[in-house]
């Protein structure tokens, strides 16, 4: 079974897990997070550096003894550091740090406590009230983590857009390869660039379908066949990702792609429309009694049903298909009109790459400006900036400035938003800034009316510009911070701020839904990549899915305007703060 970035990924952090749950040595716990991380943003496979001889010590946070384990996993598929510590803990017990509200010091006290090493273990103490006593939890917690365990239950098993596209991608590339296959698409979920999949639903064209089915199931990474006949076919990958291929005439292609991009819901309220005229729909086509109307072509099939083509990322019956019969679908964003980028790091705090590493990266990306927003002094595990630090950062971008051609770095912070809602940083140092982005890192755990005060205040200081990751959730690991969203929106919108969608693949935050809140309050959304190193620039397209999901156009991303434009939108003090 080939070996994946991810997989490599995946048992350093359970090896950073097992390690934290017994309060091991902080730096060697995260040595290996950071050595996940690297992995993860790498651009290529890193079997391939291997391959060509690379010495992978090169790579941001890989010492000589991770390069070792990264060379032992990629020939032996074992790490056999990982192995030992299974042997000493229950190796499901990492399970219970992805339920949120659940960190290593609570997961470590329910272990030792009271014998507790998995969901269901959790779920009958949580009932039976045996949590609350143990120290550091209470009986709030108690009620949290029994909430959480329903919500858990049905993300767990599914897989983030981002890791699904690292299954996909191969695979799609595979199938195309196979004879007599003329084109492949993944339909589903991941064409709707839904955050997370549930499977993947691929679609072919070919006459012989029982030769590409067969050639499916022979897929090197697949692990097990559920199922397979002439037409389609259902196996597991290594990795656990379900995979459905249909293989379908070009004939009823068009129908077929539209009927497994879905949604459901989507799909049976086009079903009723289409009823009403006298139609049927099916995955076969269009179909007025016994004769086919449309079938080939997805944009045709819509519209023998009466409706102009509507992008998938629209397809979840929230007003889409009233929004297409009347003409008024939106015109979504594309990657391609972003022109810039307001949220990334260097490493003068937690980043991997220099300042003008990051920009020629930004401008190689296409980008007219990039925004440097290190981390402020409150964050002591990125080492942020405190104001002389901050002070000595804006002096060497104005020097970047002069010298770069191509691309212009704006000077900003990833400020802290206090409890009380102060900025982690004095305004007088805030004043020399382009732009201020501010950010929630701590007590998660407020009252959603504290919560909600805390960052309406943080947008009340004059400098404050966009707020960023605005729910705070991390996805499948931290239920978002409790927080009155629709208050939060209808602040910016008074004090001339703006929020972030952070594309990062496990943020994806803003969600969609508030992103149209966001768009019918006329409040401007930034797609940013919040990059930590030069190859995170990719992780944009990802939020654009998003965007799109949540019907952003082009004029309601801020990141879309030129350099002019958005220094006019950035002008500080904001015009509106104090007001309203
Ligand atoms: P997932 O996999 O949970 O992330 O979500 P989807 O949307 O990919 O759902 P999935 O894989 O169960 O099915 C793919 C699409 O096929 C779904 O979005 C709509 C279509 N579909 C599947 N079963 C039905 C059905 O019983 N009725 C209708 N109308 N459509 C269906
Ligand atoms: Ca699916
Ligand atoms: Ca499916």
């Amino acid at each position: 079974m080939p070996v994946h970035n991810e997989d490599i990924a995946r048992i350093f952090d359970r090896i950073a897990d097992l390690l934290e749950i017994e309060g091991d040595n902080p730096f060697r716990i995260r040595a290996y997070r950071n050595a996940a991380r690297t992995l993860r943003e790498l651009g290529m496979d890193v079997r391939k550096l291997v391959e060509q001889g690379e010495d992978l010590t090169t790579l941001p946070g890989i010492g000589r003894d991770l390069a070792a384990k990264i060379h032992e996993i990629l020939d032996t598929g074992r790490c056999r550091a990982l192995e030992k510590l299974e042997k000493k803990l229950p190796p499901e017990l990492p399970e219970l740090l992805r339920i949120p509200g659940l960190g290593p010091k609570r997961v470590h006290a329910l272990y030792h406590e009271l014998d507790i090493h998995t969901p269901e273990q959790l779920e009958r103490a949580a009932r039976d009230g045996r949590i609350r006593d143990l120290p550091g939890f209470g009986a709030r917690t108690e009620a949290r983590i029994l909430e959480t365990l329903h919500a858990h239950a049905d993300t767990a098993r599914r897989f983030k857009l981002a890791v699904a596209a690292q299954y996909a991608e191969p695979l799609v590339e595979y199938l195309q390869g196979v004879k007599g296959v003329e084109r492949v698409e993944v339909a589903g979920s991941y064409r709707r660039a839904k955050e997370t999949v549930g499977d993947l639903d691929v679609l072919a064209i070919a006459k012989n379908g029982d030769a590409v089915t067969r050639a499916f199931t022979r897929y090197d990474e697949v692990d097990s066949v559920l199922s397979r006949g002439p037409t389609r076919a259902t196996v597991i990958l290594g990795s656990g990702l379900q995979v459905d291929l249909r293989v379908v005439p070009r004939e009823s292609y068009g129908a077929a792609l539209y009927y497994f991009t879905g949604s459901r819901a989507h799909n049976i309220a086009v079903r009723r429309i289409a009823q009403k005229r006298g139609l049927k729909v099916n995955e076969y086509g269009v179909w007025r009694g016994d004769s086919r109307i449309a079938g080939d072509d997805e944009k045709k099939v819509l519209k023998a049903i009466g409706l102009p083509w509507i992008p998938p990322e629209l397809r979840e019956n929230r007003g889409e298909i009233e929004a297409a019969r009347a003409g008024l679908l939106p015109d979504l964003v594309k990657l391609s009109d972003l022109r810039g980028d307001l949220h990334a790091h260097s490493r003068a705090t937690d980043g991997h790459a220099s300042i003008l590493e990051m920009a020629r990266a930004a401008r190689a990306h296409g980008f007219e400006y990039l925004a440097i927003t290190d981390h402020s002094r409150r964050l002591t595990v990125a080492h942020g900036l405190d104001r002389k630090r901050l002070l000595a950062q804006i002096e060497t971008i104005d020097q970047l400035n002069d010298r770069l051609h191509g691309i212009t770095l704006l000077k900003g912070i990833e400020v802290d938003i206090l409890e009380d809602g102060r900025l982690d940083l004095p305004d007088a140092v805030l004043e020399k800034l382009d732009l201020v982005v501010g950010a929630v890192h701590s007590s998660f755990d407020l009252s959603r009316a504290k919560q909600t005060r805390r960052i309406l205040r943080a947008m009340d200081n004059p400098y404050f510009t966009l707020l960023a990751h605005p729910t705070g959730r991390l996805i499948d690991r931290r239920a978002p911070y409790d927080v009155d969203m629709g208050r939060l929106i209808h602040h910016a919108r008074q004090r001339g701020c703006y929020l972030e969608l952070n594309a990062h693949p496990e943020r994806l935050d803003l969600l969609d839904t508030h992103c149209q809140m966001a768009r019918e309050e006329g409040v401007l959304v930034a797609v940013n990549s919040d990059a930590h190193s030069i190859a995170d620039f990719d992780n944009l397209r990802f939020g654009i899915g998003q965007a799109r999901r949540g019907w952003l156009e082009k004029k309601d991303v801020l990141n879309t305007r030129t350099l002019r434009q958005l220094r006019r939108l950035l002008a500080r003090p904001r015009r509106n703060a104090g007001k309203g």
